[in-house]
């Protein structure tokens, strides 16, 4: 039985993974700070074979504790700092969970390293947000960085750490740069979600508006599920490498109210959306659009779910759970 340690695992792609690790017979150890963490126990309830684990990608030491207990074959680090827009708020935090987080669990597996057949392999969670002002258009593994946030800026110091320990150390470790990805279990304060959600509720009597930043973003929009799978495909090559991981479409905000209030059955959005220079960022990343060409080819990996598709998954997932929330709180 393959054994896997995930860091995130109480975010949106450390739930989709140890989900699909679990189907697939491994042992998951998913990494939670904090003692009684409300959220780990949120994540053992919904997947009651995963287990957890104490660490804290702040503090050295329980990292390599952490390790060094779970003896994985496979880490994956999702943890961060993830919202953007509280980079820029938080940036020191930010740099140091985002960023030097990637450096100590590098740290962690190096130290602790496996077994010489079965050295442990490793995945960083890299960004699109990583290509910010974008020097071209598709952005592939090729394509120069210029991030736009201290999430940014964080998520590039992880992807060449990561790099450089591959390089120092041969250490089977490789980043996947992922674009944007959503999904029913996306955090609220992520743009997709809160729309989504918003529209739920306008639907149902229970908010009258939704309230937004800058609606001109392109955003390369995927389906998390389909996204966790890639990371996988990348631990189980013969060499270590990196990879983009993207739709290859990319759509506005605009485009993304069209289609979901279109769905929930509304002609126009405007009347229900409202502009808060609250959600405008210092700086912004304007357009992202992914070239998944070497991940098609040698992961052997296509995402399977369209933009139409992921928008009313979305939709229909928050009707359904606001609903239910109206009728247990009717009891
Ligand atoms: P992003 O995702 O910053 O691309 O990073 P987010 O959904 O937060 O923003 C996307 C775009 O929407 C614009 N926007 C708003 N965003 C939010 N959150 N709330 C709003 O009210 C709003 N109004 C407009 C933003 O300005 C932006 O242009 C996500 C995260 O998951 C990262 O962790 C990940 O690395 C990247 O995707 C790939």
């Amino acid at each position: 039985m393959k054994r896997a340690l995930i860091t995130g695992i109480t975010g949106q792609d450390g739930r989709h993974l140890a989900e699909q690790l679990v189907g697939k017979g491994y042992q998951v150890f998913g990494m939670v700070r904090g003692q009684n963490n409300p959220k780990g126990q949120m994540v053992q309830d919904e997947n009651p074979a995963l287990e957890l684990v104490d660490g804290d990608l702040q503090d050295l030491s329980s990292l390599i504790a952490a390790v060094e207990q779970v003896q994985p074959d496979e880490v994956y680090n999702l943890g961060a700092i993830s919202f953007v827009q509280l980079s820029f708020k938080q940036p020191e935090l930010t740099g140091d969970i985002t960023g030097l987080g990637v450096l100590r669990i590098l740290e962690a597996v190096r130290i602790v390293g496996g077994t010489v057949d079965n050295p442990i392999r490793f995945y960083q969670a890299s960004s699109s947000e990583m290509f910010g002002k974008v020097r071209e258009t598709p952005q592939n593994e090729r394509t120069a960085f210029h991030p736009r946030s201290p999430y940014g800026v964080a998520k590039v110091f992880g992807h060449y750490m990561t790099m450089n320990y591959r390089e120092s150390y041969d250490l089977y470790a490789c980043s996947g740069i992922l674009f944007n990805h959503e999904g029913e279990k996306r955090g609220l304060e992520f743009v997709t979600r809160k729309i989504t959600n918003g529209i739920a509720r306008i639907k149902l009597g229970l908010q009258d508006s939704i309230s937004l930043g800058n609606l001109e973003s392109q955003r390369d929009w995927g389906y998390a599920g389909d996204y966790v799978d890639a990371m996988w495909r990348m631990l189980q090559q013969d060499e270590p490498d990196d990879y983009v991981v993207a739709t290859g479409e990319t759509h506005t905000i605009r485009e993304f109210l069209d289609v979901a209030f279109a769905l929930a059955g509304y002609e126009s959005w405007e009347p229900y959306v409202t502009h808060d220079v609250r959600f405008d960022r210092p700086a912004e990343v304007d357009l992202l659009l992914g070239d998944a060409t070497k991940a098609k080819e040698k992961l052997g990996w296509t995402p399977t779910v369209s933009f139409p598709e992921l928008v009313e998954r979305m939709y229909l997932a928050d009707l359904k759970s606001e609903q239910s929330t109206m009728r247990s709180r009717r009891r």
